[in-house]
């Protein structure tokens, strides 16, 4: 049987998929390990009664497993790992945290309107962090086998593209290669085809990197 899972739908746009980056890291977990899924789009501006009786912080993404909706993305994918093997997304513990301080400095970022409050630095100094990283153990986080940390990272480091290209005009800098060689690998290897290419509607210009994942309009995280 196929297991439910609720996702955000894009503003504005209730039937295409929208721009959380942890229902991405969670589509993108099961298409990996090739799951079978319903999804249930949930307008986060108008939130169905059922949708507040089932998720305790009235969040996406939720998953049904064994009758039991659960919350939060960092725990679905551990209980999808656990139960689905194989093909392991298992991340080097060593590696699970790499780059997990990108998308709260981003949202920082965006959300400042002082430019010399420093959250462009904080944002910089996390990129050359990864930068490091890959450089020492790249193409991807743990090396040349996607993980778990991949499929986290690249929801976010694509909206992080494109909502910092519309609304600041601000490019990952060319000097951090290897970060945007990561961004390239993950487009190669096709992550986000699949099914999420559908949530993908141009209105704005985006980077064709992005092409895989988006929505009609950049957002900036209310959920953050
Ligand atoms: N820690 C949660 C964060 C989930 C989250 O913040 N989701 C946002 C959408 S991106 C949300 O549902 N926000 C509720 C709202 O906007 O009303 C996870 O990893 O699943």
């Amino acid at each position: 049987m196929a297991l439910e899972i609720c996702v955000k739908a894009a503003v504005g746009a209730p039937n295409i998929l929208g721009d959380c980056p942890f229902c991405q890291r969670v589509l993108l977990s099961l298409e990996e390990k090739k799951i079978p899924y319903k999804s249930h789009l949930i307008n986060l501006g108008d939130k169905p009664q059922w949708f507040l009786e089932i998720s305790p912080e009235a969040k996406v993404p939720v998953v049904k497993i064994d009758d039991k909706w659960v919350a939060d993305s960092d725990v679905i994918v551990g209980i999808l790992e656990e139960k689905n093997p194989e093909p392991s997304l298992a991340t080097p513990p060593e590696f699970a945290s790499v780059g997990s301080k990108i998308f709260p400095s981003f949202v920082k970022f965006l959300k400042s309107k002082d430019p010399n409050d420093g959250t462009e630095q904080a944002l910089l100094e996390e990129l050359k962090a990864l930068d490091e990283h890959l450089k020492a153990h790249g193409p991807l986080i743990a090396g040349e086998k996607i993980t778990a940390v991949d499929l986290s990272l690249a929801p976010k480091l694509y909206h992080l593209e494109v909502a910092l290209g519309h609304f600041k005009n601000w490019t990952i800098p060319d000097n951090l290669t290897h970060v945007l060689n990561y961004i390239k690998v993950l487009k190669e290897i096709e992550l986000a085809e699949r099914k999420i290419k559908r949530s993908f509607q141009t209105s704005v210009k985006m980077p064709s990197s992005l092409s895989r994942i988006g929505s009609a309009k950049p957002e900036p995280f209310p959920g953050m």
